[in-house]
């Protein structure tokens, strides 16, 4: 028998070991998501860690620049974190090798003002820009580069943007709730503003730089009239000053009746004098606080947004008199052209056209246009709007949407990036063939030096940013998309799983394939063969029948069309003929219902029950085929998030392993509504190799009104 003593003394040791154990197990497993991409985890390679470390003696920082320090700040955390070294900076222009240098290039050099090199020279790791924002980018890669433990060994790693303005658009309301989010509330808090800057700033600070974000709006674009007085231009510079030291300006959303409501004007038509003073003192006084403030983003005149079509005035006339407010400084005004019309009998995919396409060379040279990827609203899939490529005398800019308002909110895993790189790639043929869309955004078709790309922020307040821990890689892809519109979605899922996940390739190949595919499963249990569904609402339940609104186009009914012939929106001469807007080689693809091809059919054809569609199915039979094969794919989608199950953190395995039951049963809860509705108007059997829904289509619209109950 053990003696007393001998005892304490020995459970007193396993309690020691226990605690250590489970500390030490909570370092890779509980892993709460803040971290994102730059989880800095410590290398295990010693071949590779051992080649970091020869270059961990100093970094050497010419000048004393806030983003320069930034960038050191960065490197010496990133150090610390991957081979447990403490890196010290100097300015020392002395003979040293063994370190990471920054060489700031003469303004004359002919690479781009963000671009940067990095390569080995003189026996250090050197960071080359010409300015201190291509320095921190430069880091930034160099860090992806070590996380990835890639070797030094003829490094030559280059970057260079091809769009200027890479930004996010936060819908955030002053009350700290989100438009359209689904990630907690505003990151930021205007109440505490501007005394206590709250800390989660720099590391949203940091991710938008790591990625070449380079500008944030921070307010809802159904814009508050506050944020344009002096109490809250002092809180935006608060964020905005740690914005800056990450190369990032801070840009508002701004209510075009701001002079009337806020200024007490009796108007706030664009024409008027005492109006266009009103602007500029206040472009003034916002420059006083926040001497690099980027600009202000305008919805007017749309859904119920005031705007100069209120005094009879038109879109280039409010931006153009913004524009000139701006004009003494570097700021831009980003006019957008989301905008349609309430005539019951117009079609809202041309509305956009209809009104900008007139202003083409009308706008100030200080004036972006920024369009929605598609003609509607951010649907799961869209043809690209038809605006790119028309205005050859506007900058264009591209919004997209990061936040999953059309695709699942918080619960559903949809891979964004297949949805950019679609739209991206969509030939305009404004120019002849290969006149993408990327190259009207990037400016390269008709040669715009102002160019911008824009994502609807997803993130929130939760401790993971986004919700659903794999929506982070949206906000990733959008950032790398805007910085480089070439890299194919794959390599981004790539990048992103391997700095986000796990370095295991198994696990990582089984996940990239399930992001891959996600979004054309999520199609095709929601939105199959060219549906949309942008009616009024929340915008998660499914409600086809939705056929009441103040407005025809905020009904479902005006989206599919549904009735006893058949299902879709005839688009071509014979219907609303929103085809015209396209050129005649965009037309061809799409004119010809046996040639459309099936993703976009029901965009723009009003297709028979019994029509055989190129795959031998008729519409009929395709649709519950589709609606099926996507419900079930949810099941495949977990199997393989399953396979990567013990190789990835098990807080973030667990998390997603739960959102995806959840994505099944409401997969199967879209799938039964459209199914059920459908068949009242198709009156045909579900083909013999689906079960028919459990449910009853009164069953399924009795859920949706308890979904939707206040
Ligand atoms: C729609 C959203 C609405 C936004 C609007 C916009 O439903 O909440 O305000 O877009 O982009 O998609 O202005």
């Amino acid at each position: 028998m053990m003696s007393r003593r001998f005892s304490v003394l020995f459970i007193a040791f396993i309690l020691t070991i226990s605690v250590f154990l489970s500390a030490d197990a909570s370092a890779s497993d509980g892993d709460d998501g803040y971290r994102l991409w730059l989880r800095y985890e410590p290398v295990t390679d010693p071949v590779v860690k051992g080649e970091y470390l020869k270059f961990s003696a100093f970094i050497r920082q010419s000048g004393k620049g806030e983003i320069m320090q930034s960038a050191s700040q960065e490197l010496q955390k990133g150090f610390k974190s991957l081979v447990n070294r403490n890196i010290s900076r100097t300015n020392s222009s002395g003979n040293m090798s063994g370190g990471i240098v920054f060489k700031l290039l003469p303004r004359t050099t002919s690479v781009d003002d963000e671009g940067y090199r990095i390569q080995l020279a003189g026996g250090n790791v050197e960071i080359s820009s010409k300015s201190e924002s291509g320095i921190l980018y430069g880091t930034f890669a160099l860090l992806k580069h070590m996380q990835m433990q890639r070797p030094l060994k003829n490094l030559n790693i280059t970057g260079s943007p091809k769009v200027r303005y890479r930004m996010l658009n936060h819908w955030d309301n002053p009350d700290g709730s989100i438009e359209r989010g689904y990630a907690g509330s505003s990151l930021w808090k205007w109440y505490e503003l501007p005394e206590r800057v709250d800390p989660r700033y720099m590391d949203y600070a940091r991710a938008n730089a790591s990625l070449g974000i380079n500008g944030t709006v921070l307010n809802n674009v159904n814009a508050s009239a506050r944020f344009m007085s002096q109490e809250y231009i002092v809180k935006v510079a608060a964020i905005a000053d740690v914005m800056r030291r990450y190369g990032i300006k801070t840009y508002l959303s701004v209510y075009f009746a701001a002079p009337k409501t806020l200024g007490g004007l009796p108007t706030s038509d664009p024409l008027d004098p005492s109006v266009r003073a009103w602007w500029k003192e206040k472009v003034a006084q916002i420059y006083k606080e926040i001497p690099d403030f980027g600009g202000f983003l305008v919805k007017a005149n749309s859904e119920g947004e005031p705007g100069p079509q209120d005094y009879g005035r038109t879109h280039a006339d409010g931006a153009n008199m913004l524009a000139e407010a701006f004009s003494p400084y570097d700021g831009i005004v980003i006019w957008r052209a989301f905008v349609y019309k309430a005539d019951p009998n117009a079609d809202r995919f041309k509305a956009a056209y209809e009104e900008f396409v007139p202003l083409d060379g009308k706008f100030d040279p200080k004036v972006i246009v920024q369009v929605k990827n598609g003609p509607i609203d951010f649907q799961p899939r869209e043809p690209f709007s038809p605006l790119f490529g028309n205005m050859p005398k506007t900058p264009l800019g591209i919004e997209f949407q990061l936040t999953q308002e059309y695709l699942g909110f918080a619960t559903h895993a949809v891979y964004e990036a297949a949805i950019f790189k679609e739209c991206l790639q969509s030939d305009t043929y404004v120019n002849g063939g290969g006149s993408t869309v990327a190259k009207v955004v990037d400016g390269s078709l008709h040669g715009y030096a102002r160019t911008l790309m824009a994502g609807v922020a997803n993130t929130g307040n939760v401790r993971n940013w986004t919700g659903h821990p794999l929506a982070q890689a949206n906000w990733y892809a959008f950032g790398r998309l805007s910085w480089d519109h070439q890299l194919s979605a794959e390599q981004i899922a790539q990048e992103w799983t391997e700095l986000t996940l796990t370095r295991n390739r198994k696990a990582r190949e089984n996940i990239v394939d399930l992001m891959l595919r996600s979004r054309e499963i999520y199609v095709d249990y929601n939105t199959p063969l060219g549906l949309s569904r942008p009616w009024m609402g929340v915008h998660f339940a499914p409600e086809p029948w939705q056929n009441k609104g103040s407005r025809p186009d905020w009904t479902a009914v005006y989206y599919h069309r549904a009735d006893s012939v058949g299902l879709g929106f005839d688009r071509t001469a014979a219907g609303s003929n929103a085809l015209s807007q396209y050129r005649p080689e965009v037309q061809k693809q799409w004119n010809d219902p046996d040639k459309t091809p099936l993703s976009y059919l029901l965009w723009f054809h009003h297709i028979g029950w019994g029509k055989k569609l190129s795959t031998g199915n008729t519409l009929w039979d395709e649709l519950c085929g589709r609606l099926y094969s996507g419900a079930d794919s949810v099941m495949w989608m977990q199997k393989k998030w399953d396979l990567a199950k013990g190789n990835l953190d098990a807080q973030v395995y667990t998390d997603v392993a739960e959102r995806l039951k959840v994505q099944r049963r409401e997969a199967i809860w879209w799938r039964n509504a459209w199914v059920l509705y459908l068949q009242t108007f198709a009156k045909q059997p579900i083909p013999k190799d689906f079960q028919p829904p459990k449910q009853t289509l009164d069953e399924v619209k009795k859920s949706v009104n308890i979904y939707l109950m206040r």
